[in-house]
C-alpha cells in the first residue's frame, strides 16, 4: 500500500522512500515517458501525446512499416528532430549521479530518446560530483533507440543522427550494403525485445530488493512486468509519478509529483529535505 502516513510527498514520505533505497541490496529502476515530460519529450498517453495523430498499431507495428515506410519514418523523422533539441532534465541528472554511486542499481528504460545516456555522460564528467567516475552498469534500453537504425533485410544496426528525408520512398535512409529501407532501431508492437536486454532486465529485477519506478503507465509489457518480478522475489515498489498506475497498489511508497522535483530530493546526497 502507499505510504498512509503522510502526504504522497510529504518530507516523511521522502525519508521513507530514501531509507528504503539506502537499506536495499539490488535496486532495478524502470523508467517510462515521464522521467522526459519535464525535458519537453511528450509522453504517449497524456494530454498532447506522442500518439495524438495516429494510434499506436498505425505507426509502431512492423505491418505498418511494411505498408508505408515513408509516414513511418515521417514520424519517426519528427520525434528524432523533436527530441535532439532536448536536454536531460533535473530528474534525469539525480539519477544519474545516484547510479553512479550504487553499482547494485541497474536503469532499465522504456524510453528510446536517449536522455538518460546524456545525463549519464554528464554525471561522470562533473567536476563537483567528489565520488569516483565509476561508469555505472551500461543502461538497458528496453525499446532500442531512436538515434540508432537497422537494416530489415541484413540485420546490421549502427548509429544514425542524420535528418531523415521522408518525402518519397527514394529519399529514405537506405542499407550501404544490401540497398534496403532502413528502419528504426525501435522494439515495435508485437516485436520481441532484444533476448539479450530482456535477460539481463529480468535477472536484474530478481536479484533486486527494491524496484524504483519512475514516470511509466505500466501498460506495456514485459517492460511493465519487471517491478513485478522483483515483488514476487520479496522485494518492494516505490513509484514516482503525479499520477496512479496499475503498480500504485503494490507500492510500498508512491511519490506522487513530477520526477524532476522528486528524484533531487530522493537521490541526492544528503537529499534536500
Ligand atoms: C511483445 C518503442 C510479444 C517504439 C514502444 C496485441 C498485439 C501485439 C502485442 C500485444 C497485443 N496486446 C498486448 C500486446 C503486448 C504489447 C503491449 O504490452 N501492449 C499494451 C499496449 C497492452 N507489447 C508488445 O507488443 C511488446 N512485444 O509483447 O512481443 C511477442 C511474443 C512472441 C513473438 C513476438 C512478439 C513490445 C512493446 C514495445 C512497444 N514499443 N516504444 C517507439 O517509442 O516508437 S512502447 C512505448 O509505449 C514506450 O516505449 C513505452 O513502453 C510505452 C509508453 O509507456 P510509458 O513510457 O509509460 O509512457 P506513457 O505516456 O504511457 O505514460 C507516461 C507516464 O508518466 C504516466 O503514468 C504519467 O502519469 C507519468 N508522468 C507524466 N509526467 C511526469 C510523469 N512521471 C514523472 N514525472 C513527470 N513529470
Ligand atoms: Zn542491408
Amino acid at each position: 500500500m502507499a505510504d498512509a502516513t503522510s502526504g504522497p510527498t510529504s518530507p516523511e514520505t521522502i525519508r521513507h522512500a530514501r531509507a528504503l533505497l539506502e537499506a536495499a541490496d539490488g535496486v532495478l529502476v524502470l523508467t517510462g515517458a515521464g522521467i522526459s515530460a519535464e525535458s519537453g519529450v511528450p509522453t504517449f498517453r497524456g494530454a498532447g501525446g506522442l500518439w495524438k495523430d495516429h494510434r499506436p498499431e498505425e505507426l509502431a507495428t512492423p505491418g505498418a512499416f511494411r505498408r508505408d515506410p515513408r509516414l513511418v519514418w515521417e514520424w519517426y523523422g519528427w520525434r528524432r528532430e523533436l527530441v535532439a533539441a532536448c536536454t536531460p532534465n533535473a530528474g534525469h541528472r539525480a539519477l544519474a549521479g545516484w547510479l553512479a554511486r550504487r553499482p547494485d542499481a541497474r536503469l532499465c528504460t522504456q524510453n528510446v530518446d536517449g536522455l538518460h545516456g546524456l545525463a549519464a555522460l554528464e554525471a561522470l564528467a562533473d567536476p563537483a560530483d567528489s565520488s569516483p567516475a565509476v561508469a555505472p552498469a551500461p543502461i538497458l534500453e528496453l525499446h532500442g533507440s531512436l538515434f540508432r537504425v537497422r537494416c530489415p533485410e541484413c540485420g546490421e544496426e549502427t548509429p544514425h543522427r542524420e535528418p531523415i528525408d521522408a518525402r518519397t520512398r527514394d529519399t529514405l535512409p537506405r542499407c550501404g550494403s544490401c540497398g534496403g529501407i532502413l528502419r528504426p532501431a525501435v522494439v515495435w508492437f508485437g516485436e520481441m525485445l532484444p533476448h539479450a536486454v530482456l535477460e539481463e532486465a529480468f535477472a536484474a529485477a530478481t536479484r533486486a530488493s527494491v524496484a524504483l519506478v519512475i514516470g511509466t503507465s505500466a501498460l506495456v509489457h514485459p517492460a511493465a512486468s519487471l517491478p513485478l518480478v522483483t515483488l514476487e522475489a520479496g522485494g518492494g515498489v516505490i513509484e514516482v509519478n503525479p499520477e496512479p498506475s496499475p503498480l500504485s497498489a503494490t507500492a510500498a511508497v508512491s511519490l506522487r509529483g513530477p520526477a524532476g522535483t522528486i528524484l533531487p530530493c530522493l537521490l541526492d546526497e544528503g537529499g534536500t529535505r
